[in-house]
């Protein structure tokens, strides 16, 4: 019987919510790896008493990816496709003892909601985005999304993609946010690493997780195996310690991800210049 309570014990319980499961994501999706992840930052950053619970708020807008927002047992908005960032600056405005944490897609994020993107990281609004790229519309079957590798079949590019991908990290980079990192679902200790960071800066941080969607993403490049899917893109990825921001281009035939924290600095935040905060 104790074995079987023990069994029970979940190092998360207290931070998922039990009454949402079981949850949405197919078996095998990379996004359970990434918010388990991302919750193990969140707790120990709770734990050493840096951040409060009934303080801390995670934001999402549609999507398999922005689905977290319904798991975690936080204060939480579940809002409209795109526009959770200006769902979080809002949250922030008007409580800025909180903690807001953004969860999203790349369609989400950097697509339909790429402008708020683009403003919250010129302003250095302290908010921590937290994008997974799984590099493909997965809710709605697997359309083109602005993230993914140029030559790569989707529902809508059926002769494959003929576009670039947009470079998120250089974008928000270069837009001033104080943090911009990447990671990958093939690393989850890098996962928790940069979130528990980001979660200690202030001003407008960003993390970009490539994340594996064997359901849609695999299937249409011939990876249904989620473990093929997530073996391919481990021989993709490379980690570095601080890799200069012309390195974060990525391809998907023969390319690399190259993972790391791009930016790590401390501009005075919007908070800061609107007196709100101190520095
Ligand atoms: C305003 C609006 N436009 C379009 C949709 C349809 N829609 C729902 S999820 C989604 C794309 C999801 O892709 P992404 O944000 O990358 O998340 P993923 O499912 O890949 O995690 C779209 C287009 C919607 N719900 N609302
Ligand atoms: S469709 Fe893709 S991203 Fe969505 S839950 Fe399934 S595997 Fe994950």
């Amino acid at each position: 019987m104790e074995a079987v309570r023990r069994l029970r014990k979940h190092p998360l319980d207290g931070l998922l919510r039990p009454e949402r499961l079981p949850h949405l994501w197919c078996p095998g999706c990379g996004l359970g790896i990434a918010l388990g992840a991302i919750l193990r930052a969140v707790k120990r950053r709770i734990e050493e008493g840096y951040l409060q619970r009934e303080k801390t708020a995670f934001i999402g807008g549609i999507g398999c990816s922005a689905r977290a927002s319904l798991y975690v047992d936080f204060d939480s908005a579940h809002t409209v496709h795109g526009r959770a960032i200006p769902f979080a600056t809002g949250l922030k405005a008007v409580r800025p003892d909180m903690k807001v944490i953004v969860i999203g897609g790349d369609g989400d994020i950097a697509g339909i909601g790429g402008n708020h993107l683009m403003h919250a990281a010129r302003r250095n609004i302290d908010l921590l985005v937290i994008m997974m790229n799984n590099m493909v519309y997965a809710m709605t079957g697997g359309q083109l999304a602005p993230t993914t590798p140029t030559g790569l079949y989707t529902t809508t590019t059926p002769y494959g993609n003929p576009e670039r991908p947009i470079n998120v990290v250089k974008l928000v980079a270069t837009m001033g946010a104080n943090y911009v990192a990447r990671a990958a679902v093939t690393h989850p200790p890098l996962i928790e690493r940069y979130v528990y960071k980001a979660l200690g800066k202030k001003g407008f941080a960003f993390i970009e997780v490539i994340s594996t969607c064997p359901e849609v993403f695999g299937r249409h490049i011939g990876m249904r195996d989620a473990v093929d899917l997530l073996n391919a893109l481990r021989e993709r990825v490379v980690v570095k310690q601080r890799p200069h921001i012309d390195e974060s281009y990525y391809e998907w035939e023969g390319g690399k991800f190259v993972l790391g924290e791009y930016v790590d600095k401390d501009d005075p935040s919007y908070l800061e210049r609107i007196g709100v905060i101190k520095g």
